[in-house]
């Protein structure tokens, strides 16, 4: 990873930390307990590679901090829903989250999924709040492009395909790449779509420069898939803070059972290449988002 990345990745990993503290308040009232497990789930671990982003193109943009990192927290609190949710029996049943005990096993199922729904639903209150941006019609967008990453058209719609392939997949009937690379598209690649479009609509950037940034998210997501696969099959148990090998466990398609390691590796390299690619329209000031394309291919959680 780049030294500059590194340091980037720091500063604004804390910044963000900080206001997500700040937004999901410890309370004293009856329904504190909420509150605690929305704190749980969301301020201890994570690459936070969503929230980066939305920081790194809101820089390319000159958007101010406090509207860049409410944005950023936003994305955040929902990527920590979906996983909150994903975790339970009813999902993917998993016991370990970013190498704690994952929510529903810290506190309880019902609890874990109340404090998903008020992740989800605190997201929204942050990006229509005026301290995100002073212009309604900028915090209306931001709106609409969350939930349309976020719902049926999206990460929920990729979780729902993903269930059902799981449920196929032990009859042998499981997904095609090209099946696949569309769940994956809607299950992840929006959200971080989103994210690298974030800064966009903060500043106001015309439609080809959000264009060549939606076409850099579109890459860097899918690649950032492929590792995830590659790394349920050869990554560090003791570094990954979940647990690993479920996919291969329930017969699952995933790019490395589709495409093999060597293929699956050549293919997330090929796409990151691309994804630079479509950054040159940009000079410097796309230099971290260049750098994040090294630093997923080599993740090692
Ligand atoms: C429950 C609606 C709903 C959706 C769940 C995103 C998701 C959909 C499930 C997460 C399960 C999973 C392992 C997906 C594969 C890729 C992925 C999103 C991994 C987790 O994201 P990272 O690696 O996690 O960025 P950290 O903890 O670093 O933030």
């Amino acid at each position: 990873m780049s030294l500059a990345l590194q340091a980037a990745l720091k500063e604004k990993t804390a910044a963000v930390e900080t206001m997500l503290a700040r937004l999901i308040p410890e309370i004293p009232e009856a329904e504190g307990r909420v509150f605690e497990a929305m704190r749980y789930s969301t301020l201890a671990g994570g690459k936070r590679l969503r929230p980066f982003l939305v920081l790194a193109t809101a820089d390319m943009f000159n958007v101010s901090e406090t509207a860049a990192l409410r944005t950023a927290s936003a994305v955040e609190m929902v990527h920590c829903y979906s996983l909150v949710h994903d975790d339970l029996p009813a999902m993917d049943d998993d016991s370990m989250r970013r190498g704690k005990p994952a929510c529903h096993r810290q506190f309880d199922e019902a609890t874990a999924i109340l404090a998903g729904d008020a992740l989800l639903t605190r997201a929204f209150e942050v990006l229509a709040a005026p301290s995100t941006h002073a212009d309604p019609a900028v915090r209306c967008t931001l709106v609409s492009e969350l939930a349309k990453a976020a719902g049926p058209h999206g990460m929920v719609g990729g979780q729902m395909v993903d269930l059902l392939a799981e449920r196929k997949g032990r009859d042998h009937l499981g997904l095609d790449v090209s099946a696949i690379t569309r769940m994956h598209q809607m299950k992840t690649g929006r959200i971080i779509g989103f994210s690298c479009m974030a800064g966009a609509i903060l500043g106001k950037a015309p439609p080809q420069i959000r264009h060549a940034l939606q076409a850099y998210a579109h890459d860097l997501g899918l690649a950032f898939q492929i590792v995830d696969d590659l790394l349920d099959v050869e990554g560090d148990p003791a570094r990954m803070g979940k647990t690993q090998g479920k996919d291969a466990a329930a017969g699952k398609a995933t790019f490395v059972t589709l495409l093999g390691l060597e293929r699956a590796k050549e293919q997330a390299r090929a796409l990151g290449e691309q994804a630079i690619s479509h950054l040159k329209v940009f000079d410097e000031e796309a230099s971290l988002l260049r750098d994040v394309v090294g630093y997923v291919l080599e993740r090692q959680s």
